[in-house]
């Protein structure tokens, strides 16, 4: 570690391995995210902790020495919260999936606010602030991770424990008027201003969060008007910042320059015959928009007869929480939906939509973007979006078009340089993919290569560096305003 600099703490759900069991054995599987990414070189230079859940339930595993390997190759430790299946359930499944992520997704109507799930969030994560609390020193600065781990702060301030804390959530923040519906609001909210750093993708999620901090607590007063501004409750103080969190283009835009991807994305398009790719990939889950997208393709073809057998729709699903019965709807109502487009269109020689309900290796993935004409990336609401992101790090070709959501964070960003639609509008979608269809090249080029150096400069590197920087730094005039603000400003 050098000198002078402060030990990291990263705390999350899941740790950045998985153990999975493999026959008899138990293996280590590295997490591949940007996240992963990003924080472990900062890890290991700072001498850093990842604390969380293995995803193993089996109390008799010693997990602690599965990892030990693992974390003597990364250069970090790694040290497990062991949860038991009724945990998992309560907290995990439950609270954090069944409550927090469909109510700060504006899907209201799919909570179960069942307070037995509110009880198991507390012990959760009371079980996780004690592990903080063993595993770190005063000297050290802890960076906790999303809506699973909102009472870390709390919970370490209850026992007495006293850390410089930082929170980052990477869903959105909702308007008061849905967070209200929450029976927790009122700890949720107070849970999350024991934290001295409350960070957000965009400037509109925190606005959201600052209008309910200021209706719960009307004493809290706002200071500045950059990405990170100070809030003062009485004699306690905290930050709230912006923080686009983005991806490592170089790890993408390289990967799709490698010669077998190159030749992978050739082949692509052979297979579907040049004609124009409109593609989108997403984690399996209702906040995606998936038969929303579908039935916008639907549209597409019946407004705009020329297109067909000159378009192929392209939708990868990557399976997401199986074992739950609202994702196993939702991955029939999909099949149904496919189903009845292609079977209404089709012609022999020509199938509109190509549906794949499966991961894709990483090399894969990025010749898919690489050949795609179009990305359609529209969810109902998104925190970010990466695949947005990720996509134009990979049109090295720079003649892509990114169709993209208004309710997707990533949007706040992107909105000059993308085609914004509203995802529940199908007619509207539909004429924004027929006009990418027949865009200009020199337009489409011009528009992609703003993009492309937009998330080039604003990669996950420089994410890493501004949440910190504002954990560390004293000076609110470092953080000038990062997006633009498309509704309101605090
Ligand atoms: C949460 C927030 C926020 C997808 N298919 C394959 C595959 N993927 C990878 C993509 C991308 C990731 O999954 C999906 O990231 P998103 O950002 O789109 O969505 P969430 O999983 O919902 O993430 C979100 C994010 O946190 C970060 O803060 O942006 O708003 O909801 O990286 O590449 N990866 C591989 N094969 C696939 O088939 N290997």
């Amino acid at each position: 570690m050098e000198p002078g600099l402060r030990r990291l703490i990263v705390v999350s759900n899941r740790l950045p391995a998985a153990l999975k069991k493999e026959g008899d054995q138990w293996t280590v599987k590295p997490g591949a995210g940007g996240l992963v990414t990003a924080l472990a070189p900062v890890l290991r230079n700072r001498g850093g902790v990842w604390i969380g859940w293995s995803g193993a339930s089996d109390p008799n595993l010693d997990v602690e020495s599965l990892l030990e390997g693992f974390s003597a190759e990364a250069g970090y430790e790694l040290r497990t919260v062991p949860l038991t299946q009724e945990e998992i359930k309560g907290y995990y499944f439950g609270f954090s999936n069944e409550i927090i992520w469909p109510l700060f997704h504006d899907l209201q109507t799919r909570c179960r606010f069942d307070p037995q799930y509110w009880q198991s969030y507390l012990d959760v994560n009371f079980k996780f602030a004690e592990q903080v609390a063993r595993h770190t020193s005063a000297d050290d600065y802890i960076w906790v991770h999303d809506y699973h781990l909102i009472h870390q702060a709390f919970f370490l301030k209850s026992m007495g424990v006293k850390r410089n804390t930082g929170f980052f959530l990477h869903i959105p923040f909702p308007t008061p008027d849905i967070f209200m519906k929450l029976p927790w609001r009122w700890k949720i909210i107070q849970a999350m201003t024991e934290f001295d750093l409350v960070g957000f993708q965009t400037m509109q999620d925190r606005a959201n969060f600052i209008r309910c901090v200021q209706h719960f607590m009307p004493e809290c007063e706002v200071e500045g008007d950059g990405a990170v501004i100070t809030v003062r409750c009485g004699t306690r103080e905290f930050r709230a910042g912006a923080f686009p969190i983005s991806i490592d283009f170089n790890q993408f835009a390289d990967l799709a320059q490698r010669e077998d991807v190159v030749q992978r994305t050739f082949a692509l398009r052979e297979a579907l015959k040049h004609r124009k790719i409109i593609l989108g990939v997403d984690r399996l889950d209702y906040t995606k928009g998936i038969p929303e997208r579908i039935l916008a393709i639907r549209q597409l073809l019946k407004r705009f007869p020329d297109l067909k057998g000159r378009i192929n729709f392209v939708q990868i699903a990557v399976p997401s929480r199986e074992d739950v019965e609202e994702y196993k709807e939702l991955r029939d109502e999909i099949d149904l939906l496919v189903g009845r487009v292609n079977g209404e269109f089709s012609f022999p020689g020509w199938v509109p939509i190509h549906y794949h309900y499966r991961s894709f290796p990483h090399d894969e993935l990025v010749a898919y973007y690489a050949a795609a004409d179009i990305a359609l990336v529209t969810p109902l609401r998104d925190g970010m979006n990466l695949v947005a992101k990720e996509y134009c790090a990979a049109n090295i070709s720079e003649t892509g078009v990114l169709i993209l959501s208004e309710f997707a964070g990533a949007a706040a960003q992107m909105q000059d340089h993308a085609y914004l639609v509203n995802p529940y509008d199908l007619e509207g979608v539909a004429r924004a993919v027929n006009r990418a269809f027949h865009w200009d090249k020199r337009e489409r080029k011009e528009m992609m290569s703003e993009l492309r150096q937009q998330v080039r400069s604003d990669n996950i590197f420089w994410w890493v560096d501004s949440f910190l920087q504002a954990g560390f730094s004293k000076n609110l005039d470092d953080f000038p305003p990062i997006d633009t603000v498309r509704f309101e400003k605090v």
